[in-house]
């Protein structure tokens, strides 16, 4: 480590005109962020070369998470905290006259994923590594993320995130582990010796060359590796068209897919799928084949975490090595490979399940189709056999079916557990998505609760709250966080209960701060700060908030004279580039916010933000300044959410429905810290199954429904015509699948709770008592349970060395 301050800033100012070629003086922000990513790069090193020697010599068992996103963020600080230099850097810096803060906006977010499933990616790998688990990630390194959002005249217009075109300062290309992935051709298969056997001829070969990202463990040394792959031309390229097949060839990794793109001839999508796994597969086998294993015993040092249906061709990819290249039995092939996989669902949403048309899934990868045909038939024999001539209940657990290959049927066939992520998505899931499934395979079905990395979400992302907790209760919570229990001892300490509200109000006031210089808009800090930020999603009600608002304004407008609550309502939300209804959402948020902000008598007391480009980053400056966290969604229909942690372990009072993982939350603090409404998950269930809700006759009969939906046609809104009339139908002619008309009184109940609570002693009581109680949300409870109920590996000690 850095010895003292003077020798960092030494060796900081050295390296940065090595690198730059200039005087220290003339640098720029970017070659000084490139230096120091660089000295931190080189310190890790050591370690990291430790942390691999240690897994090469123990061959204890390790989990390999196999998943398509990894959404990372920015990387910089998070970095010199977990190596223990963060204060002898920002100060060293700062005798330079550099202020860290600046040198860390110029790093670009890895956004390597759409939202929530590629965050959990994240924050697991954090855990992993700060727990000393062996555990790896393999991803695809793709050459733009998730696309950049600017907000044109209120619409959302999508930009390219070129994130690496001033390269990447944390990766390693390891060309020398580059492997070959297959696509296209023909199998042909012969007899010998009474086998048969197949051979995969023709094919596309395409390099996948590995760049290793480290993965630093918190203070503890250990350094594990997020593996991602780059497609690149072969260097032996086929004879025709070559400019063809190189461009053929670089798209595989050029685009992340926002998610929810309904396009039937995604080809490309189903080639990342099988790159990434055919790749990943051949680094596991060859490192394990290395240390002299025997691959009969593979499921025993090695387990795949599957993160949703995206990476499951990997089943069928360990069939084909082991029958084709290690010459293994079907049975015994299959009996390796289901002890090896397990397979995580984060939706139970029907039009979010993967399936892939067999005529191209066969086309693109006709050895997976041969092998994954005869999962199939093998596994409708054995129904066959259960339950002779039960056809209805064939189709439903089938694979393939209406000329589909069907994803999730796979992974549960293929895998040794399947897990939901909140209890009440896996009682969904075992009740209803998949009874059939869970009546096969009882005991194949676990839940382990989502958790979020309380490391960068607290400690990372608001210092000031991590340094009032320090002096209230000690440091132990950093490596124990369902240690902040012990904040419940200080519930009715009326000096911390005052600390947490100056602690909040600085951060709003940082927030505001960094609003004004971004988007010229001047937050009031006074008001209550209510944040609705996660994708743009019908099931997620973002209509519902704004509807709110639209009624809330109107009542200001009826009572102009009344003690009104300021409130600032912030939005941020990304919109898949296909998904008009969504859009049209985006377009109706800025259109209210501008009738508001124009609106003399409402403006005095409401104010309504867009924050444009959500991101990591960015939520990592709102979370910590919210007071009110939106947690909306329809119940039954999020399947845990994770947002909801962050906004719970950072003091916000969260105000929701009893869906995902808010049902945990409320078990764990109780209804009088949050601010519960609308229908539970068993009454929208009965709706859906029975019937009996007329949207219609909500807008009918409760004037302030009618007032504010038809707000959105009737002229009210500026500039609009009739850009909303697709809302109002979705609400009264579809008959309002979400639910929002049925739960808008009961939303209008709660935010008036919230409106009257704010600020009172209660309030701040609350707050204390949602941080203590979200120490079980870490994701380091979440990856323990997972180590311990499916992986079954131990941490790897650093004592013995
Ligand atoms: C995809 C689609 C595509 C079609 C349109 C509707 C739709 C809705 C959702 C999705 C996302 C599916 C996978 C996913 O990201 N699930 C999220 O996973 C998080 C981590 O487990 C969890 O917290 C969120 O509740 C869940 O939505």
């Amino acid at each position: 480590m850095f010895s003292s301050r003077s020798a960092f800033c030494q060796q900081f100012v050295k390296k940065l005109e090595l690198l730059s070629g200039k005087p220290f003086a003339d640098t720029t922000s970017r070659e000084q962020f490139l230096a120091l990513g660089t000295m931190v790069r080189e310190q890790l090193s050591p370690d990291w070369i430790a942390t691999n020697e240690r897994l090469r010599s123990e061959q204890g068992k390790q989990v390999y998470y196999f998943s398509i996103e990894f959404l990372l963020g920015r990387m910089l600080r998070q970095q010199l905290q977990y190596l223990g230099i963060e204060e002898v850097v920002e100060k060293g810096l700062l005798e330079l006259g550099i202020p860290l803060s600046d040198i860390e906006e110029i790093e670009c977010d890895a956004g390597l994923g759409n939202g929530g499933l590629g965050r959990l990616a994240a924050c697991f790998l954090d855990s992993l590594a700060s727990l000393q688990y062996p555990g790896h990630g393999f991803g695809i390194r793709y050459k733009h993320g998730l696309f950049k959002q600017k907000i044109v005249d209120g619409f959302q217009v999508e930009w390219p995130d070129p994130w690496l075109i001033n390269g990447n300062v944390w990766e390693v290309r390891r060309s020398d582990e580059a492997v070959e992935v297959h696509f296209f051709g023909n199998v042909e298969s012969s007899e010998a010796g009474g086998k048969l056997q197949f051979r995969h001829l023709n094919t596309e070969k395409v390099m996948a060359v590995p760049y290793d990202i480290p993965i630093l463990g918190y203070q503890n040394e250990t350094v594990n590796t997020l593996r991602l792959w780059s497609a690149e031309p072969s260097p032996f390229p086929p004879h025709q068209d070559i400019m063809r097949y190189k461009r053929d060839t670089e798209a595989i990794t050029e685009f992340l897919y926002p998610d929810d793109t309904h396009d039937p001839g995604k080809l490309l999508r189903l080639k990342q799928q099988y790159f990434l796994v055919s790749a990943s597969l051949q680094t596991i086998v060859r490192s394990f084949v290395k240390q002299k294993g025997d691959m009969r015993s593979f499921h025993e040092r090695v387990v795949i975490q599957l993160n949703d249906t995206h990476p499951v061709l990997a089943i069928p990819e360990l069939m084909r090595i082991l029958l084709d290249e290690y010459g293994f039995s079907w049975e015994v092939a299959w009996d390796v490979t289901t002890r090896t996989f397990a397979y995580t669902n984060h939706t139970t949403l029907s039009e979010a399940l993967e399936t892939w048309p067999i005529h191209l899934f066969k086309h693109l990868l006709p050895r997976m189709y041969g092998i994954v045909e005869e999962i199939h038939e093998r596994w409708c024999g054995q129904l066959w056999e259960e339950t002779p001539g039960d056809w209805s209940r064939i189709e439903q657990l089938s694979i393939l079916a209406d000329g589909e290959v069907r994803m999730a049927p796979l992974a549960i066939v293929g895998s040794f557990c399947v897990n939901g992520v909140a209890e009440l998505h896996t009682e969904i899931l075992k009740k209803r998505e998949m009874r059939q499934f869970h009546e096969a395979f009882p005991g194949k079905f676990q839940n382990k609760t989502n958790g979020i990395a309380h490391r960068r979400w607290l400690m990372k992302s608001n210092p000031s709250l991590t340094h009032l907790i320090d002096d209230a209760i000690g440091e132990r919570w950093r490596s124990e966080p369902a240690a902040l229990q012990e904040l419940r001892k200080l519930e009715d300490d009326p000096n911390l209960l005052e600390q947490l509200r100056v602690v909040k109000r600085k951060n709003k006031s940082l927030l505001a701060q960094y609003v004004k210089e971004q988007f010229g808009i001047a937050l009031r800090e006074d008001a209550i700060f209510d944040i609705h930020i996660k994708r743009l999603h019908a099931y997620k009600r973002q209509l519902l908030n704004v509807l709110h608002i639209l009624s809330l304004a109107n009542s200001i407008r009826e009572e102009p004279n009344h003690n009104w609550t300021p409130r600032v309502f912030l939005f941020g939300a990304k919109a898949s580039p296909g998904y008009t209804y969504a859009k049209t959402i985006i377009k109706l948020i800025h259109s209210v916010a501008d009738s508001i902000n124009q609106d003399p008598i409402v403006r005095k007391y409401i104010q309504v933000v867009f924050l444009e480009n959500y991101r990591v980053s960015l939520a990592e400056r709102l979370i910590p300044a919210a007071d009110v966290s939106e947690q909306i969604s329809t119940a039954s229909k999020e399947a845990s959410g994770t947002g909801n942690m962050k906004f719970m372990m950072n003091g916000a009072l969260t105000i929701g429905t009893l869906d995902g993982a808010n049902v945990e939350m409320h078990n764990r603090i109780g209804a009088e810290h949050m601010f519960l409404f609308g229908l539970n998950a068993e009454e929208v269930m009965s709706y859906q199954r029975d019937g009996g809700y007329v949207a219609r006759e909500y807008y009918t009969h409760d004037p302030r429904i009618r007032h504010a939906v038809d707000q959105l046609t009737n002229g009210f809104l500026p500039h609009t015509g009739d850009l909303f009339n697709t809302i109002v139908d979705s609400l009264i002619e579809e008959n309002d699948t979400f639910f929002v008309l049925r739960d808008f009184a009961s939303y209008l109940a709660a935010q008036q709770t919230v409106a009257t609570s704010y600020d009172r002693m209660s309030w701040w009581r609350s707050t204390l008592v949602n941080i203590a109680e979200s120490g079980h949300f870490s994701s380091d409870r979440t990856i323990r349970e997972y180590a311990k109920d499916i992986w079954n590996i131990q941490p790897v000690s650093h004592e013995m060395y």
